[in-house]
């Protein structure tokens, strides 16, 4: 199926025949969320880290037009080097890169789509979007949202920051039917810190439990993901008043300058990083290797 469009690395591919553990991995994480070099470092860890943990990694964009499950080393240098040059390509830029034969780095929801053509079902993450703070006036709720809603595609995240309004994020998700699980903790992680204060659905202590979730869900059939979060460890954490500071000031900035739509997730993932002088970007590359090691161990146990 999708012979034209859809393109699996030849590794991935002998993995998914095997039947093999295989895991996603998005790139607009590496050309919108992180900066060079830092960003093409990181990608290339996460696969080191999902070998060692006995899963082949599928990083995920569109090159050329082609849906790429499994980049070489090269096109994960050339999204890094090329930064917010390439389309963030989320499920409504798809058909467009397709038609245009462009590259885009894939979000959370586009990565869950291509994931799931491929027959890819965890994915790890370091977060995914949500609904806004004040997207009771913009609007600003992301696709990933509508993703984890239809595709069949787990999402291991470490919860999601608090630029986004994780009250109204949980009830999106709740209405939209999609579990929120977590990993060996009761309380919905906040990327940066362990804790938000917010409950998830249940809370599973092996990667088997949640292999034994994700199989019940397509064995019934229906549409829709789950979203399992994983806490960041104390050593890596942020001091909550030192992240909550500088979120409120990226907020602040973005407000004042008009950013908006696709901008606005990037705009302050990066003045976050700028404002806390690296702390958070050190902090991001250590949860998205532990969310990593997680998903290849779900991968392995299914
Ligand atoms: N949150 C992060 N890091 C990221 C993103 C979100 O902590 O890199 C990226 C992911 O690719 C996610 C996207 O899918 O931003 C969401 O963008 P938007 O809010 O425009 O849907
Ligand atoms: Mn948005």
């Amino acid at each position: 199926m999708y012979e034209n469009i859809l393109k699996i690395s030849p590794k991935v591919k002998a993995a998914l025949e095997a039947g093999k553990p295989v895991i996603a991995l998005e790139s607009t994480i590496i050309s919108h969320g992180m900066p060079y070099p830092q960003n093409v470092e990181t990608a290339l860890r996460c696969e080191e880290m999902a070998r060692k943990n006995g899963a082949e990694p599928a990083t995920i964009a569109v090159i050329g037009g082609k849906l790429c499950a499994g980049l070489t080393e090269e096109e994960i240098d050339y999204l890094g080097r090329e930064g917010t040059k390439v389309t963030k390509a989320s499920r409504r830029d798809l058909p467009m890169l397709i038609a245009k034969k462009a590259d885009g780095a894939t979000t959370v929801a586009a990565t869950m789509i291509i994931a799931a053509m491929a027959g890819i079902k965890v994915f790890a993450t370091g977060g995914i979007g949500g609904v806004h703070r004040g997207a009771e006036t913009t609007m600003d709720i992301s696709a990933d949202l509508e993703e984890m809603a239809q595709t069949p595609v787990a999402v291991v995240c470490a919860g999601a920051k608090s630029i986004l309004d994780l009250g109204l994020t949980l009830e999106y998700l709740e209405t939209k039917g999609v579990p929120v699980l977590g990993y060996k903790t009761k309380e919905l992680p906040a990327f940066y810190t362990p804790h938000s204060g917010f409950a998830v659905d249940y809370r599973l202590d092996t990667p088997e439990e949640f292999a034994a979730a994700i199989s019940a869900q397509r064995e019934m059939g229906y549409p829709g993901g789950m979203l399992i979060t994983n806490p960041i460890p104390e050593e890596f954490a942020m001091p909550k008043d030192v992240i909550d500071s500088a979120i409120e000031r990226a907020l602040k900035e973005a407000d004042e300058q008009g950013i908006k739509g696709k901008e606005t997730t990037p705009f302050l993932l990066a003045r976050v990083c700028e404002l806390t002088g690296g702390d958070s970007l050190a902090s991001n590359i250590q949860l998205v290797l532990n969310n990593v090691r997680l998903a290849a161990q779900i991968a392995a146990a299914m």
